[in-house]
């Protein structure tokens, strides 16, 4: 099929003339679409083909390669900076995937974005370009300034640009009109020298990406076990005999999961996927470091079972599971740990009362899942001796995405399933450091002895009041409270929810400055002043004073270690994040005691500081260089709860009700297989079997066939928000799919239009991105004359 235009959602606010595609958009938008069953196993020849098409686009024919061999090894090689999934520490293999490649080479491009190019276009013009285009420029090479008389960015020298930034914030009446966004690339060197400026300036204002993440996991795991953090490593993953993965597109977004999986199938362990979606990674794989030697493979089985509830479900599904766990222990003994239960554990008995007194017609309406299916799934749980749950933002971005990772927790807990080899939880979290972040103290609402131990090590006074998050900083940014907004990578305006709010928000701000390494949406959507500060990227050499700098990031699963540049810098004005960091803190801190530049000379310095401040991080300069670095203690792992009780705390929540109201359907907003958050290759979809289409919306047959639509139809989509707003988008097109009824699935950034600023879980502040309600009708118009993407009534 084809489209002559199809209006873009996310195009709004005048940014890109009505039916062109500004925001969110790949670069292939229009032409030939196309969607149909994939039947090949993931990571096979479609992932060879892509890489080889990658490493030809990025002209890079030997550094490529030759960085692809030092990524993720051992000695003197750099972290991988995609995703969180931890290295392989037997070191056996080349610990790689496709997704990781593409992210490599999209920093390791020669394109450059120089004075040259800002000099030949204007923000007006260059917010017409689609997200694709901006990033597709290249890497930034030198600060630069937003020139109002002429509508571009100028250069700007580094100590100019330093100065401005302190002595905007050292105007302010309060250091709570400040707020500083971090990504979850930042390396841990770098956090600490953020949080330790910031909370020294005086603000709490820590929002970062795991407010839109996996807020929900850790404040949920914090309340179950006293530590925020999965208790499980790979090794776990390697001796379970059951893993259950939840809400995650592994194949995707973790794709050196798919090695676990397939270890798991090869010796015999059930692996069961709960989604809504029937992902790539719970059928087939080749296995990822082992496609790029292809020809002679074969694909190995990554699912035993698959569990499809509706979007929000996950809650009423794991207790339907505790449920005949409960129900088996009156006759079998063995169906629970009851020592553990005894030893370890508070509140078992209230929630056994509270779980027998739900009953079935409930638990299958609101999971949308069969009883059958709920008991085959028990089954296969009271049958492992070993189980770990993993998952991702299926859970998380759902108002009660805290209830339900604590049920996680609970369903463990009833079978002893914590704190002992092969079982535990564990959380697939997403950006490559976003776990270090939060460690290394990225925190709006800090732990008190982080803020003791600042206190006593770095003599400074911390705030004690919590700052703001990022729905937070947005409605602060909205009523002027917040005056000036520091973004440590990331690309803020297009990944938070309620688009055209966010856009206001940002340029209603006195000052924005992003901290890149390409050109994207947030360095167009900016405040009355903005600066532009381009960074060295993670496979680059970081040289300072005392020699060549490595940093360190931990993994999703608690591993720390040293990750080393190898290539020479996009350009010579380049400075490193933690040089940038410093540069700012002394011009805002004129007076400070910390020792910014000598931290900047060697990094080496910032470590053996945090050694005293942080947890865990005793003798971090020796630990970090030991060949696969080292773990941060986990004291859940060890049966040790820092819980108000000092027990593993069973929670209670009420079941929530999760059906949408008749007429509506409940979406979720995903990524493709070939984006990277804002960052979108291609307008494909590969495990998905879609071409060229990201205006589309999956559907359930029946759903489709109620409002009368046919496969490819277009259709607008309106979103309900809880303060009673509405949002369209116009121009998607229906795609029928496998999903239960009731829930459809569309493409993150685009659809955050759809998301309202209310639109936040009560207890994470995650936006509920994976939870809009929404009505799904026959277009009104053809695509092409429709004003597109604009807030309806009462959304502004
Ligand atoms: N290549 C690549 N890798 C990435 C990223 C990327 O953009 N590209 N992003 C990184 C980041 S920051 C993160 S946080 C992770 C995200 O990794 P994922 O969590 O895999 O991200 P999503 O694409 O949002 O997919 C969510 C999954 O949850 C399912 N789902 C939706 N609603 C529900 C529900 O109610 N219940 C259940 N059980 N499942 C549901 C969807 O069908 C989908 O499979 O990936 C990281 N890795
Ligand atoms: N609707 C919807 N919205 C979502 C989600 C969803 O599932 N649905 N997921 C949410 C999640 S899980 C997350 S984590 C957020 C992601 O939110 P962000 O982390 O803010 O967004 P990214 O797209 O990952 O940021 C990409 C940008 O980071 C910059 N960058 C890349 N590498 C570096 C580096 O080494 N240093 C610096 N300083 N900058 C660098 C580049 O300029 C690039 O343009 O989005 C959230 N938004
Ligand atoms: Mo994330």
């Amino acid at each position: 099929m084809t489209d002559e235009k199809t209006p873009d959602a996310g195009d709004l606010l005048g940014q890109g003339a009505p039916g062109r595609p500004a925001v969110g958009r790949g670069p292939n938008a229009g032409g030939e679409f196309s969607q149909e069953d994939y039947h090949h196993p993931s990571a096979g020849w479609g992932a060879a083909r892509s890489v080889a098409k990658v490493l030809a686009q990025s002209k890079e024919p030997i550094a490529g390669p030759r960085a692809i061999q030092r990524m993720n090894h051992e000695n003197g090689g750099f972290d991988c900076p995609g995703c969180a999934w931890p290295d392989d520490r037997k070191g056996l293999h080349l610990d790689i995937c496709e997704n990781g490649i593409k992210h490599v080479t999209w920093e390791m491009t020669r394109k450059r974005v120089d004075r040259e190019f800002f000099a030949g276009h204007t923000v007006t013009e260059l917010s017409e370009w689609t997200d694709f285009a901006l990033e597709d420029q290249g890497r930034l090479t030198e600060p630069m300034i937003y020139d109002r008389a002429s509508d571009k960015y100028v250069p700007i020298a580094w100590a100019e640009a330093f100065e401005l930034v302190g002595s905007t914030l050292r105007g302010l009446d309060s250091p709570h009109q400040a707020s500083f966004y971090t990504s979850g690339r930042l390396s841990n060197e770098a956090t600490f020298l953020y949080q330790l400026w910031v909370r020294e300036f005086g603000t709490n204002n820590l929002p970062d990406c795991s407010n839109m993440c996996h807020e929900a996991s850790g404040r949920a795991l914090t309340a179950s076990l006293g530590t925020g953090k999965g208790t499980c490593d790979l090794d776990d993953w390697a001796k379970a005999d059951l893993l259950l993965v939840m809400g995650v597109n592994a194949a995707s977004n973790a794709p050196r999961m798919l090695t676990s999986l397939a270890e798991a199938h090869r010796r015999g362990a059930q692996i069961v996927h709960i989604n809504p979606l029937i992902e790539a990674a719970s059928r087939r794989t080749i296995v990822p470091h082992e496609f790029l030697a292809m020809g002679t493979l074969h694909s190995t089985k990554t699912g035993t079972m698959n569990v499809q509830p509706r979007i929000g479900g996950d809650l009423a599904l794991l207790r339907g599971v505790a449920k005949i766990v409960l129900e088996r222990a009156e006759t079998d003994p063995k169906a629970i740990d009851r020592e553990f239960l005894q030893r370890y554990t508070t509140g078992f008995e209230a929630y056994r009362s509270l779980v027998e007194a739900t009953g079935w017609a409930e638990i299958v309406h609101q999971s949308g899942v069969e009883e059958k299916a709920i008991r085959a799934l028990a089954e296969v749980y009271l049958g492992a001796d070993r189980t770990v749950v993993a998952w991702c933002l299926g859970l998380t971005q759902q108002e009660h995405g805290v209830d339900t990772v604590r049920e996680i927790v609970n369903l463990l807990l009833l079978r002893g399933n914590l704190g002992r080899e092969g079982a535990g939880p564990s959380p697939v979290r997403g950006h490559s450091n976003v776990q270090g972040n939060r460690t290394c103290g990225i925190d709006h609402r800090p732990p008190t002895l982080l803020l003791d131990r600042l206190e006593q090590v770095c003599s400074i006074t911390p705030p004690r009041e919590p700052g703001l998050d990022t729905i937070g900083t947005i409605e602060a940014m909205l009523t002027g409270e917040v005056k000036v907004f520091v973004s440590m990578g990331g690309n803020f305006s297009l990944a938070t929810p309620d688009t055209a709010t966010t856009f206001a928000a940002l340029r209603n701000c006195e000052l924005t400055v992003q901290v890149s390494t390409k050109l994207n949406r947030s360095h167009l959507i900016h405040g009355h002043r903005a600066l532009i500060l381009p960074c060295l990227g993670r496979t680059e050499k970081d040289v300072q004073l005392t020699g060549e700098q490595g940093v360190t990031v931990e993994d999703s699963m608690s591993m720390v270690h040293l990750s080393f540049g190898m290539k020479t810098p996009a350009s010579p004005h380049l400075k490193s994040e933690c040089a940038i960091l410093a540069g700012m803190a002394q011009a805002t801190l004129p007076a400070s005691a910390t020792p910014w530049k000598s931290y900047t000379q060697s990094y080496d310095r910032i470590r053996d500081v945090m050694a005293k401040v942080l947890d865990g991080f005793e003798d971090f300069n020796r630990r970090a260089r030991l060949p696969l670095g080292f773990r941060i203690r986990q004291p859940a792992r060890e049966r040790v709860f820092l819980t108000p009780s000092g027990a593993a705390e069973f929670s209670c929540a009420p079941m929530p009700d999760v059906v949408p109201p008749t007429g509506r359907l409940t979406l979720g907003t995903v990524r493709s297989h070939d984006q990277w958050n804002t960052t979108i290759y291609s307008d494909n979809d590969r495990y998905r079997g879609v071409k060229n289409l990201r205006t589309a919306l999956f559907m359930n047959t029946d759903d489709m066939r109620e409002r009368g639509l046919n496969e490819f139809d277009l259709i607008d989509i309106t979103s309900f928000a809880r303060d009673g707003s509405t949002r369209s988008v116009y121009g998607y097109r229906a795609v029928a799919y496998n999903t239960p009824p009731g829930s459809v699935i569309g493409y993150m950034p685009e659809l955050n239009v759809l998301c309202a600023i209310a639109d936040h879980s009560q207890q994470s502040g995650q936006p509920l991105t994976k939870h809009l309600i929404v009505e799904v009708t026959p277009a009104v118009t053809g695509p092409a004359t429709i004003p597109t993407g604009t807030p309806t009534e009462g959304g502004s």
